[in-house]
This record gives C-alpha cells, structure tokens and sequence, in this order.
C-alpha cells in the first residue's frame, strides 16, 4: 500500500530550503495518497539537547508551519516522533542491521561533526538508522525530501533490504510479507519492509544559502542573511534579497547558461519553485535582465508567497493547545500503524513475547 512519510527537526527557525525543499511538496500528495508528517524531535537531540522551552517551542512551531503551509491534520498525520516509541525500538534493530561501513560514509555526519569526530555523539553518527525506522515503522513507499538527503534515503533501502534478506525465510514461514513488486536477484520473493522511493524533484531540490552559491542554505549557517526564514517580514526579506551575493553579468536566456553561476542559478530556482514554474520558464521573461532588476522581482514574489503563511503561523502559535491536540490525535494514529508493525518485527527476530 502506498504511503508517504516525511518530517522536518524542529532545531532553530524553518527556512525556505525545508519549504521548497520538503514542506511545500508535501501538500498537494495529501490528495494521492496517505500521508504521515512528523515532526523529528529525537533527531533534534542529536546535535547536543537545545533548552526544554527551546525544544517544545520549536516543537509546535514547526507543526504550525505545516498547517500554515497547507498539511491538513484531517488528511494527514501529523505527531512528533517522541511520542510514537516504535521509532526508538526499530532504530535500535536497525542499528543492529546497519554496518559501520555503510554509516561511516554518510556525508551529513562528516560535515556536521565537523574536525571533532571523537566528540560527536553516537546518535549524530546513528541518526540515518533511526530515519530509515521513522519511515519503515509506517512501511512508508514515498520520502519527499530536499536533495541533501538522497545518501541517507539510499541507506534506508540498504537496511530495508538487508532486513528483508537476512530474515526472508521467517518473514516466508509467519505470513508477514507482501510480494516484492519488481523481483530481483537481490530481493527475495516476499517483503517485509517496502523498497521506499525517493522523490527528489523539482527546481528547488537543493536550495543554496544566499551568501555563498556553492553551501546549503542551513539553520545552523551562523549568518542569518544566508538564509530566509519562514518567520523573517517582508522588508527582511527584501533585505537578504537585496543582499545576496551574485555575480556581475546578466541573467542568461537558456538554462545553460547558469553553469558556473551557482548564485545566479540559486536564485533563479528559488524564483521558479516559488512560482510553481521552471527556471527555463524564469530565463525566458528575465533572460538579458540585470540583477538589480530580477531581485525586485523576486523580493516581490517571495512576500507575496511567505507573507499569509507566516501571518499564520504566528496565528496558530497564539494556541499551543490547539497544536498540542493536533499532534496528540496524530500520535495516536502513528501509533494505531506503528505498533503492529514492531509487534512484527519482535515475531520475526524472535524476541520472547510475555506481556
Ligand atoms: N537548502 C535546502 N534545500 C532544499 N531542501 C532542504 N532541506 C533542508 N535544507 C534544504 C530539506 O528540508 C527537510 C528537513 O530538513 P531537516 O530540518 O530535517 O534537516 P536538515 O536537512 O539538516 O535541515 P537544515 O535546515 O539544513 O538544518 P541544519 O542546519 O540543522 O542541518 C529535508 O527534507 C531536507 O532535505
């Protein structure tokens, strides 16, 4: 059965990378399939543990910025993971199904790690295993995710398929499987766990910080001008606009011509997933036109889109226990699909059922 699942952490302020990215792309799948949208507070941790006030405040304000970008609690599941314990137990399958090899290449740990590697913690460098158990606790099909999550997405299906491999014949002999929908040598007949798809589209997989073409934009890039945050007004926004760094030459007319321009082609993706166009689209009215006449432009386009998402956001923070009730509901439902599916996967290793 098809399924989505998703999430953002809730560790400092949503930027439009997470809504180009992720968030926005979530909305309209909410008409194709089922969808389950968390938000990661044990991710949060990861990093070092923020305040408790930081935490559970940053907690709902990432839940509001889904309802206020378009994820309807009545279509979707929305929880955050700390209330749905399967998430832990599975991670901690996974982090007996993961190899050390595989995780030692995730590319994500290395850069936020950083030169300190002996300090991170062990949750930093295990983090991809409790991902791959947040989507195959649900036995979720489709990850909509920015780019910068594709290694760790391909780590999931390495689990799901060592998990499937390993334990093929116990998953044969108590009935649990599905039938594996694109037979291979790799794969045995039946599935337990999906062989979850990716979506990585669109022109905003990767959006760069607005003060270096070449970095992701990041909330935890120390400038705030490097980003735009969900939260910023229209004249901030304007301001970082105003205040990108771009090159001196003019927009090209074809798509080509933005290699080698990583500002330039930056800017023009994010002026195009904005629009709901593409950047080909974008070249063709802007093409010849200088900076000092796109980014107007694009200032313009970007409050028109932001400002009634951020109004409510800040709407919907005026009642936290309104929020809390939204995740309450969707945590009971995350539960509803999650315990079976561990109750399962205990079969299937053989853990001593007694309770
Ligand atoms: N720059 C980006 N462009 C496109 N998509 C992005 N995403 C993040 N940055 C960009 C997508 O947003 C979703 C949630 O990300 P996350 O908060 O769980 O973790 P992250 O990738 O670590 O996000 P940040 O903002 O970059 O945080 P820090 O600074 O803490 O690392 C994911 O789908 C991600 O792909």
């Amino acid at each position: 059965q098809p399924r989505v699942f998703s999430g953002v952490q809730p560790t400092g302020n949503l930027h439009l990378g997470n809504y180009l990215g992720a968030v926005s792309r979530w909305v309209p799948l909410q008409d194709q399939m089922p969808t389950i949208f968390c938000v990661v507070d044990a991710h949060a941790i990861t990093a070092g543990f923020p305040g408790r006030a930081e935490l559970t405040n940053a907690t709902r304000e990432v839940t509001a910025a889904y309802m206020a970008a378009g994820i309807d609690p009545k279509r979707s599941i929305i929880f955050n993971q700390s209330q749905v314990r399967e998430h832990m137990e599975l991670a901690w399958v996974f982090n007996c199904v993961a190899r050390m090899g595989w995780l030692n290449r995730m590319t994500q740990f290395k850069e936020k790690a950083g030169k300190n590697k002996e300090n991170a913690s062990v949750g930093l460098f295990a983090y991809p295993n409790l991902m791959a158990a947040d989507i195959l606790a649900y036995r979720a099909t489709h990850v909509p995710v920015g780019d910068d999550q594709k290694q760790h997405l391909e780590l999931t299906r390495d689990i799901a398929a060592k998990f499937n491999n390993d334990f093929a014949d116990r998953i044969k002999e108590l009935g649990l499987g599905v039938p594996n929908p694109t037979p291979s040598p790799e794969l045995p007949e039946m599935l337990y766990f999906p062989m979850t798809e990716p979506m990585i589209a669109g022109p905003a997989t990767r959006i760069m910080s607005l003060r270096d073409g070449t970095k992701k934009m990041s909330k935890s890039d120390a400038s705030d001008l490097s980003r735009i945050n969900l939260k910023d007004d229209a004249d901030t926004i304007s301001k970082k606009i105003k205040k990108a760094k771009t090159d001196p030459d003019a927009l090209p007319s074809e798509v080509d011509g933005l290699e080698g321009r990583p500002e330039a082609d930056n800017l023009v993706g994010i002026y195009a997933a904005l629009a709901g166009s593409s950047k080909a689209e974008v070249l063709n009215a802007y093409g010849g036109q200088q900076f000092s006449a796109f980014k107007p432009a694009l200032s313009d386009l970007a409050v028109e889109k932001l400002a009634p998402m951020t109004q409510e956001m800040r709407r919907l923070m005026g009642y936290p226990a309104e929020i809390d009730a939204v995740l309450k509901d969707g945590a009971e439902k995350a539960a509803a699909i999650a315990e079976p599916v561990l109750k399962d996967v205990r079969q299937i290793i053989g853990f001593l059922d007694v309770r």
